[in-house]
C-alpha cells in the first residue's frame, strides 16, 4: 500500500524501500525468489500496525514515559507495566520482549537509546547497539515482522541525520547475515524524519 499528501489521518503511509537497481542486484546475486527488499519505510503511529513486533524506544525503567513509549504503554494497557515492571532494569544499548498486550503486534520490544550528549561517549555505537540487540531478540523469538520508531531522536536528542544514517546501515548489515526478521520496517512519525528515510534508503541501493 502507498498514499501519499491525501492520506486519511490514521492512515499508514508506506513505500517499499530501495529501488530497481537494488532488486536487479539482489535476483542476480541470490535469485529471483528473494527480489523483494527486506526494508521498507512506513509513517504514522506504530502502535497501529499488526507486525509480529514493534519497538519501542525506551528509558532504564521501561515502565513507559512520553513520546513513543508513552503511546506504546497507553495503547498496549496496564499489563504491560506489570511484565516490564517484572524485569527491571535495562541498560543503553541493550533490549528486552515482552508479549504486545491490546496492541496488534505480538510483541514489543524494548530498547534503551543514549542520551546524545555531543557524541564522545559511544553515543553512536550505543545506537547501533540498540539495533542490532532488538534484531537479535526478535529472530531468536521467530518474528518475521518487526517495525521500528526513529529510536533516540525525541526526548534524547540524537541528530537525526546521524540516527538515520545509523538506523538503515545497522539493518542493512543484519539483513546481510541473517534470515530472520524477513520484513524490517522503518515507522516515522512526522513528514521530516520519512523525507530523511526515503533520501537515505535511496542512496543506499
Ligand atoms: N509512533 C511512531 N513514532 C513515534 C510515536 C508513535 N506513536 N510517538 C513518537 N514517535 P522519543 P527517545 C517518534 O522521545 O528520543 C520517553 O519518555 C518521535 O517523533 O519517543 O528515544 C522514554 O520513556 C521520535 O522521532 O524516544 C524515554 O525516557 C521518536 O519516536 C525517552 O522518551 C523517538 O522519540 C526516550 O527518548
Amino acid at each position: 500500500m502507498y498514499c501519499s499528501a491525501d492520506c486519511k489521518p490514521g492512515a499508514i503511509r508506506e513505500q517499499v524501500a530501495l529501488n530497481e537497481n537494488y532488486c536487479e542486484k539482489t535476483m542476480s546475486s541470490r535469485g529471483p525468489q528473494v527480489e523483494q527488499s527486506r526494508m521498507k519505510l512506513l509513517q504514522g503511529d506504530i502502535t497501529k500496525l499488526a507486525v509480529d513486533a514493534i519497538v519501542t524506544a525506551a528509558n532504564e525503567s521501561l515502565c513507559g514515559g512520553g513520546g513513543v513509549d508513552g503511546a506504546v504503554h497507553r495503547a498496549a494497557g496496564p499489563g504491560l507495566f506489570e511484565e516490564c515492571r517484572s524485569i527491571g532494569i535495562c541498560p543503553e544499548g541493550e533490549a528486552r520482549i515482552t508479549h504486545g498486550y491490546l496492541l496488534p503486534a505480538g510483541r514489543i520490544i524494548h530498547t534503551v537509546g543514549p542520551v546524545w550528549d555531543g557524541g564522545g561517549y559511544d553515543e553512536r555505537e550505543t545506537l547501533a547497539k540498540c539495533y542490532r540487540e532488538s534484531l537479535r531478540l526478535a529472530a531468536e523469538n521467530g518474528v518475521e515482522t518487526i517495525a521500528f520508531p526513529f529510536i533516540a531522536t525525541g526526548s534524547y536528542a540524537f541528530p537525526k541525520d546521524e540516527a538515520c544514517e545509523i538506523a538503515v546501515s545497522t539493518v542493512s548489515e543484519w539483513i546481510a547475515g541473517h534470515s530472520l526478521p524477513k520484513t524490517i520496517s522503518f515507522c516515522c512519525f512526522d513528514d521530516e524524519d520519512y523525507a530523511l528515510y526515503q533520501a537515505r534508503l535511496a542512496a543506499t541501493s
